[in-house]
């Protein structure tokens, strides 16, 4: 650990993964269809056909799960709620079923000793608020305020950290615009509303987790580094663009409480008068957190480019005349991610540089990589290159610290091997495999040192 530099104490080290992603029983105990559901069950939209039934099968399997957080030595576990476990309708009944197996889990992990830190949305939206709108309509975000209140009443006084929305990015333009996720589709337009109901949403669940009195609320957004594949004007344009659409979108009205100054030229139009935005909503959008959660993974290099999409009213959103190019001499993940650690540095920085004071502490609450694993003869499984990439970021993140950015904590992702979305199965992020026929569990070498980590900040 000698080349490890030391965090300070009460530093938070976790583990982090999303309800979909690992729970299965996806039909059990009342609980609702999702649109990862009916999206994963859509021929050619999942690698291999893949679905989220059984997953890991933590849903049955969450107290192994639980021993192997323990085996690890995290002061805090990350997990999502499913809301169509708990409201299975989206609205309505409350499923007290999908409540009990949260209640199980979190009085699980209190009895090991670590905090849970509960994300309230990780993509699962109840498929019948989709067939009303989605986040397309004003209303999933009200109907998402009462599923928060519901949460909060029954578990906020067990669970000390709570995160509204993980990654609403991916939520807005990976699910409306450009079709890679649920619910698929290719709208251009209805992302940007997705975008402000999701921010409306998040809002709400402030309150409803204020309302309850709990510790701690934050949000955690996938922020992205964008670099200018080169010092022409017309590509440092296209990071202006690529940084309003990933980041700015978030952290103008989260932070800021205005609208990016930007977005005209973003989008190709102004978005003041849209219909979906309504006076008082930026009041609610900004209400003041305790942190901001940033995943971190790779930066995008970005490269001016002509529109791909012919169809003006499509042609919004991912589309906006930017696109990405690959980086050249630096290791890629299996998700043919450049490594930069040095980029999560920068990342940090700059929005300490950008928000000064009203950057709340921040916590990272995913940082991994995806590898291609090969167990050895015994099952054990060496990988080398997943240490090197989380021993690097750490590293990063520490320089940040040291560049004087308030950093609370930091949560891999992920503990286990999952159903990596529109990637299925294929992709492996976990610190611990999976076995996807026994479903056994085999800690990879990344987990013994992490263990390893934890206990010498501790000693
Ligand atoms: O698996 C995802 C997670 O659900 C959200 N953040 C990025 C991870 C890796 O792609």
């Amino acid at each position: 650990m000698s080349e490890l530099p030391a965090f300070p104490p009460g530093f938070v080290f976790g583990a982090a993964t999303a309800a979909y992603q690992i729970e299965g029983a996806a039909r059990e105990d009342g609980r609702g269809p999702s649109i990862w559901d009916t999206y994963s069950h859509e021929p050619g939209r999942v690698t291999g056909g893949d679905t989220g039934d059984v997953a890991c099968d933590h849903y049955h399997r969450y107290p192994e799960d639980v021993a192997l957080l323990r085996g690890l030595g995290v002061d805090s576990y990350r997990f999502s709620l499913a809301w169509p476990r708990i409201v299975p309708d989206g609205s309505g009944p409350v499923n007290p079923k999908g409540l009990d197996f949260y209640s199980r889990l979190v009085d699980e992990l209190l009895a090991a000793g670590i905090e849970p830190a509960a994300t309230l949305y990780h993509w699962d939206l109840p498929q019948a608020l989709e067939d009303r709108g989605g986040w397309r309509v004003r209303e999933t975000a009200e109907r998402f305020a009462e599923y928060a209140a519901v949460v909060a009443g029954h578990l906020g006084d067990r669970v000390p950290r709570w995160i509204t929305l993980n990654e609403p990015w991916c939520s807005a333009f990976l699910g409306y615009s450009v079709g890679r996720h649920a619910p698929g589709a290719r709208e251009g337009r209805g992302a940007l509303a997705a975008a402000h109901h999701l921010l409306l949403g998040h809002g709400h669940a402030v309150g409803a987790l204020r309302a309850a009195g709990v510790r701690e609320v934050g949000i955690t957004l996938n922020l992205d580094r964008n670099l200018p594949a080169t010092g022409s004007p017309a590509d440092l344009a296209a990071v202006t663009r690529a940084d309003t659409q990933h980041n700015l979108v978030w952290t103008e009205p989260i932070l800021a409480g205005r609208y990016p100054l930007t977005e005209a030229e973003t989008w190709g139009e102004s978005l003041t008068g849209a219909d979906f935005r309504r006076e008082g909503d930026l009041e609610l959008i900004s209400r003041p957190l305790d942190f901001l959660g940033v995943n971190y993974y790779r930066p995008i290099v970005v490269a001016d480019a002509p529109h791909r999409e012919a169809d003006p009213a499509r042609r919004v959103a991912t589309d906006n005349r930017y696109q990405e190019v690959r980086l050249s001499g630096v290791r890629h993940t299996a998700m043919d991610w450049p490594v930069v650690p040095r980029g999560l540095t920068d990342l940090l920085v700059g929005l300490k540089e950008r928000y000064g004071d009203a950057l709340p502490p921040v916590h990272v609450t995913e940082n991994g990589s995806a590898e291609d694993d090969v167990p050895a003869a015994d099952g054990t499984v060496h990988d080398a290159d997943r240490v090197s990439y989380l021993r690097d970021h750490l590293t990063a993140l520490r320089a940040a610290m040291d560049a004087g950015v308030d950093v609370r904590g930091y949560y891999v992702w992920s503990l286990l091997d999952n159903f990596e979305w529109a990637h299925g199965y294929s992709k492996r992020f976990g610190i611990v495999r999976v076995d996807y026929d026994t479903l056994e569990r085999t800690p990879k070498d990344s987990y013994h040192w992490y263990r390893a980590l934890i206990a010498a900040h501790r000693a």
